[in-house]
């Protein structure tokens, strides 16, 4: 059943029955398409086009784009509630609805001209077209000003020329939003962000292979070699390139840490189910007060980190600032997913090593999301920075 939209031109929330028929409908979806073939699609390293199609005609690519643009016109709760139950069944799905909501759309929401809009949402929303986010670089991750991406003005727009590295959805998109460079000295307020057609020439994309998790998610590696792109392709004003980037992860921290929820709750899941069937001793692993002792910081720990998703959902709602709210929400969730899914594995023993069971997959993919989309590192010192006035992240001065 796909989603109902909201009655609106822009988002609103569809009140607390409609939100639980959402989030049961995107349960039900996740156990009968997306786990399935999670453990195949991982085995394989595939990257599962046709269940991104299944995705999309959900409606849960454009979940949070108004319906003027063919999105659904939800409100970030009820979307969190979505990408949680996507996030329980496979984190590599998980993450296509991430990179193409909340980076891509999101930022083309807030940031595009009409024209840019009617373009590109409504095949981003029907999931006709995949879009990616070229922000990080090989030499550029956390520094995410330092960009060498360089943009020169030319008579008709702009030549880019640069390298991107670990781009999701890299190899499968029409769109990527590039950030570039148009005046070193100016630092960061000399970024631009470009809607790059991956069709130009010059560009190409590489996939990466070797990935700890995610396997059958896709990632490349991006090579644009003086890609002509015409002025109505940069995304707000020259300059604006940093806030487009930092407003566009506001958005996807908040969507990784909703499906790192998700990660928390399939290991409760699957760590009751397989201590009430295990037994040692004569007696079901539940019976032993250590074994319950680790469902219950499990639980401890997808319940808490649901409530800080809600509570930075709740402040997008209302048009509140949400950035430090959402690195508590993003650092909590993804940590705790690790963590969830360590004891997960340690529930389950030896039968939790191998890919029987989803555990050893919840871990390997939930190592990532502690690093992208700013590390646990970073989501501290923006929080520290929020609490103190003091920046810890000022540029070392040379010595
Ligand atoms: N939304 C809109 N604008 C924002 C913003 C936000 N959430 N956060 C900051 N800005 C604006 C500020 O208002 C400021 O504007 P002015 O130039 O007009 O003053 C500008 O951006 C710079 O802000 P700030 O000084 O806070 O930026 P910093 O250089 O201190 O940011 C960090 C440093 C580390 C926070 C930033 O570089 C960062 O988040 N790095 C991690 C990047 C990352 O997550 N990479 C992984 C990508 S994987 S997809």
């Amino acid at each position: 059943m796909p989603l109902p939209v909201a009655p609106a031109s822009s988002r609103c929330a569809p009140g607390p029955s409609i939100a639980s028929t959402i989030r049961e409908t995107a349960r039900s979806f996740t156990d009968k398409e997306i786990i399935p073939a999670a453990k195949e699609n991982a085995r394989n390293a595939h990257f599962d086009t046709d269940l991104v199609k299944k995705i999309a005609d959900q409606g849960y690519l454009g979940a949070i784009v108004p319906r003027d643009y063919g999105g659904a016109g939800l409100d970030y709760i009820t979307y969190g509630l979505i990408v949680e139950e996507i996030g329980r069944g496979d984190s590599a799905m998980r993450t296509v609805v991430s990179v193409q909501t909340s980076l891509v759309c999101s930022s083309i929401v807030r940031w595009g001209t009409e024209e840019q809009k009617q373009r590109w949402l409504p095949r981003l929303c029907s999931g006709e077209s995949l879009g990616c986010f070229g922000l990080t670089e090989p030499d550029t991750g956390s520094d995410a000003a330092n960009l060498r991406t360089r943009a020169t003005k030319t008579d008709s727009g702009w030549s880019i020329s640069g390298q991107k590295m670990w781009i999701s959805l890299g190899n499968f998109s029409e769109v990527a939003l590039i950030f570039a460079q148009t005046d070193p000295e100016k630092k960061h307020r000399g970024l631009a962000c470009f809607l790059v057609p991956t069709a130009s020439e010059g560009f190409s994309a590489q996939e990466i292979h070797g990935k700890l998790g995610l396997r059958s998610s896709d990632t490349a590696s991006l090579a644009l070699d003086e890609v002509e792109v015409g002025d109505d392709a940069m995304l707000g004003e020259i300059g604006d390139g940093f806030k487009v980037a930092m407003s566009a992860l506001d958005n996807g921290r908040y969507s990784v840490a909703a499906g790192c929820v998700g990660i928390c709750d399939g290991c409760v899941d699957a760590s009751v189910a397989y201590a009430k069937e295990r037994k040692q001793f004569g007696v079901p692993l539940a019976r032993f007060q250590l074994v319950q002792e680790m469902i219950a910081d499990m639980i401890l720990k997808r319940d808490a980190s649901r409530m800080l998703v809600y509570r930075a959902g709740a402040l997008k709602d209302e048009g509140k600032p949400n950035t430090t709210e959402t690195s508590v929400a993003k650092l909590y969730a993804t940590e705790s997913a690790v963590e969830c899914a360590n004891l997960a594995i340690q529930v389950h023993g030896g039968a939790g090593y191998v890919d029987d069971y989803p555990v050893e997959r919840y871990l390997r993919d939930a190592r990532v999301t502690t690093l992208y989309e700013g590390t646990s590192q970073i989501q501290k010192l923006i929080i520290g920075r929020a609490a103190t006035g003091i920046n810890a992240m000022l540029p070392f001065e040379e010595s």
